[in-house]
């Protein structure tokens, strides 16, 4: 019995390698030793190599070598899966000589998702056991595979009838003495039309726009197809080690690791007692409090839907509705699972009826006047020890707080739409919010399926803050000449989702304007967003009106450039004496997201977040960043601080301080060799 424990997930650290090696080779040459278990101890099986050790001087033994030493074993070796067998140690089992694993666990090969490809066989084990395609598809996808799929699959021998795992995995090695190792480099790839890797690469360009890796994945499967075992393997190391060295990798690598950070908020102690998160009351039933109603309602939560306009509620409770017929057709969630989902939902215009909550989430027009008057309601009427949350976008927590007898209880809960898919929540923490309330926030984050960020209250917090600074540039270059589609195609090709100008279209171009003008602090600059005013102020709103900085034919939410859009953007840029100009690439590219990048330092100068890599998270999950560009102050550092500080100087002489002093983080890093990584407050 061989059992690897190196918690948490019993990574193959460099002991663990050195471990397992040693332990088969001892095993191997024990005459009395007929066949080996290989298991581990804790909740999960290998979940993959150790990714803290890449980018690091790689140790011995390698990987590829132990695997090649586990199956190269004259006894059987039997692999023993609980939790998840990933990547790495999903090809630990793969060269074990039989795998069984309990009836809740799951293999998969995720290395995608950290922009690599499986680096130690598995694009040449895998296809020769279940085929070329269905082991493109796990590799591609990168999702794991459930015990009886992987069963069906032949990806593993037997899923274990009991919960004791390790008694059936010695009995099956005491059963495949007699038969002794099967070894899966010695099996065929089972013939494929060769059609099939063509087709698989039209099927994933659109998602897999951007990223290296995915090619690489198709091409070992291919080779494994046509070439011996050993040649394979050589290519796929060249492979991987390519990816491994690429910034791609290195801005996923970055994005895992800065995901489990977001969690561990600074000031908050791991065992603070948490309030209580059964019930939910939303206020406000148009689309952002319906999707938050069902995202409630998706996590198992007792939801009441309120709003004071009967016709708006209606059309709320309809949306909700909607949505869980979409879900079961598109068989997200059961016919049971809706009908259950909709018990535990009910609606009311009455604010008694929601007075015993545990949380409310108000989620009415984004006017600090309205949001006011709500929450004076709710601090009369809603029970001592309940959460009062807001999901405005960019209004200060601590003045709605201050309409409340208890601050404490207040925090900002700021959901990005649509509320039921997207995974980021900005949790806007107020100089009086309670650190019980910012912890069950962040569980209620979890209980969501999302990724909760605690950022510090300011205008915008941390996503909307700094998509002024992006945005400005984009207004301001438009002024200076550069069409709207060419400023979105640029950045789209650079890894955004979506421009700029798509974006502010379906967003809706009323929605910032109305927001603009309730602002008090803009800057004394007349060009400042005076593209979107004016579109706004000539009803052109965007996709709801058919037409805003695009036009969008009847039914189509297609964007065409617009030529009275162009005639209205040279009128005003005269008016305002902007001269127009080419804008090469480079500098559209460098002023949208170096305007990012200022604004996340002034964010970290300020305390508003604790680390870049949060800053990076709100990006990449709330505002289409390119997740292997690894967020906004990922990328500056990888292009260096110092470079971007030149650049940002130069943005400073020729477009003014206003907009491009450097900010002190900026500053002291760009001149002293820093990262934002490792910047401390
Ligand atoms: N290496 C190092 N640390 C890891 C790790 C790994 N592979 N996986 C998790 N951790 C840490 C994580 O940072 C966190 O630390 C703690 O474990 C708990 O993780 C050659 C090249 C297994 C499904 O991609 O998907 O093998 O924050 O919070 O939600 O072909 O972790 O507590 O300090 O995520 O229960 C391939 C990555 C590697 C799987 C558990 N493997 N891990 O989820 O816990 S590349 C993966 C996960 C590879 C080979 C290639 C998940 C999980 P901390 P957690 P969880």
């Amino acid at each position: 019995m061989i059992t690897v424990n190196n918690p948490p997930v019993n990574a193959l650290s460099q002991s663990v390698r050195e471990g397992l090696k040693k332990f088969i080779e001892k095993a191997d040459r024990d005459r009395d030793c007929r066949a080996i278990v290989i298991s581990c101890a804790g909740r999960t099986f290998i979940a993959g190599a150790d990714i803290k050790e890449f980018g690091k001087p790689p140790l011995q033994p390698y990987l590829p070598d132990v695997i090649a030493r586990i199956e190269s074993c004259e006894k059987p070796v039997v692999a023993a899966i609980h939790g998840t067998a990933l990547g790495g140690g999903f090809e630990v089992a793969l060269a074990c000589h039989y795998r069984i694993a309990l009836n809740t666990a799951a293999v998969g090969l995720p290395e995608v998702h950290l922009g690599l490809l499986p680096g130690a066989s598995g694009t040449q084990r895998l296809p020769r056991l279940i085929g070329a395609r269905q082991a493109m598809e796990i590799m591609l996808s990168g999702n794991p595979v459930r015990a009886k799929r992987a069963l069906e699959l032949g990806a593993i021998d037997r899923v274990a009838d009991s919960e004791d795992l390790l008694a059936e995995a010695i009995s099956f090695a005491e059963e495949s003495v007699a038969a002794g190792p099967r070894r899966i480099r010695e099996l065929e790839v089972p013939a494929v039309d060769p059609q099939i890797f063509d087709a698989m690469r039209k099927e994933i360009a659109a998602k897999t726009r951007g990223l290296m890796s995915p090619e690489l994945i198709i091409q070992c499967v291919e080779i494994a197809t046509n070439s011996a075992f050993d040649e394979g393997i050589e290519f796929e190391r060249e492979a991987f080690l390519e990816c491994l060295a690429s910034p791609q990798s290195d801005g996923l690598r970055h994005a895992f690791f800065a995901e489990r950070q977001v969690g561990k908020v600074p000031g908050i102690a791991k065992n603070v007692v948490e309030r209580s998160l059964d019930s939910v009351a939303v206020i406000g039933a148009g689309t952002m409090g319906a999707g938050i109603a069902y995202a409630c309602l998706s996590a198992g939560l007792g939801v009441r839907l309120l709003d004071n306009d009967s016709e708006g509620l209606a059309r709320g409770v309809k949306t909700i509705q909607d949505l869980f017929s979409a879900g079961v057709q598109r068989g997200k969630i059961s016919e049971s699972g809706a009908r259950e989902g909709l018990k535990r939902f009910s609606s009311s215009q009455n604010y008694e009826d929601i007075a015993d909550v545990d949380v409310v989430i108000e989620a009415v027009f984004e006017s600090m006047s309205i949001k006011k008057e709500v929450f004076g309601v709710l601090d009369n009427v809603i029970r001592p020890g309940a959460i009062l949350a807001t999901n405005t976008s960019t209004l200060s927590i601590d003045d709605i707080a201050a309409t409340t007898r208890r601050p404490e209880d207040v925090i900002g809960l700021h959901f990005f739409s649509p509320a039921h898919i997207m995974r980021l929540l900005e949790i806007v923490r107020g100089a009086n919010t309670g650190n019980d309330v910012v912890a069950t926030s962040l569980s209620l984050a979890r209980k969501l399926g999302k990724i909760g960020v605690v950022v510090g209250n300011c205008f915008g917090f941390v996503g909307n803050r700094m998509l002024y600074g992006y945005g400005r540039e984009n207004q301001l270059m438009l002024l200076e000449g550069a069409a709207p589609e060419y400023i979105d195609q640029v950045l789209v090709d650079w890894g955004m989702a979506m421009g700029p100008n798509a974006v502010g279209d379906l967003a809706g171009l009323d929605v910032g304007y109305k927001v603009r003008r309730e602002r008090t602090d803009l800057p004394d600059d007349p060009r400042f967003y005076r593209v979107a005013d004016m579109l706004a102020e000539s009803g052109r709103y965007g996709q709801k009106s058919g037409k805003g900085m695009y036009l969008y034919e009847k039914g189509s939410r297609k964007p065409l450039p617009d030529p009275d859009v162009a005639a209205m953007i040279r009128q005003e840029a005269k008016r305002l004496g902007v001269e127009q100009r080419e804008i090469p690439e480079q500098e559209v590219i460098e002023r949208c997201i170096y305007g990012l990048v200022v604004e996340g330092a002034r964010i970290l100068e300020e305390g508003i977040a604790p680390r870049s890599g949060d800053v990076d998270v709100v990006w990449m999950n709330g505002y289409g960043f390119p997740r292997y560009r690894g967020g906004p102050m990922h990328y500056a550092d990888t292009i260096g601080l110092d470079k971007v500080f030149e650049r940002v100087c130069e943005f400073r002489e020729r477009f003014g301080p206003m907009y491009w002093e450097p900010p002190e983080p900026l500053q002291t890093l760009g001149t002293s060799g820093g990262t934002f990584d490792g910047y401390v407050r």
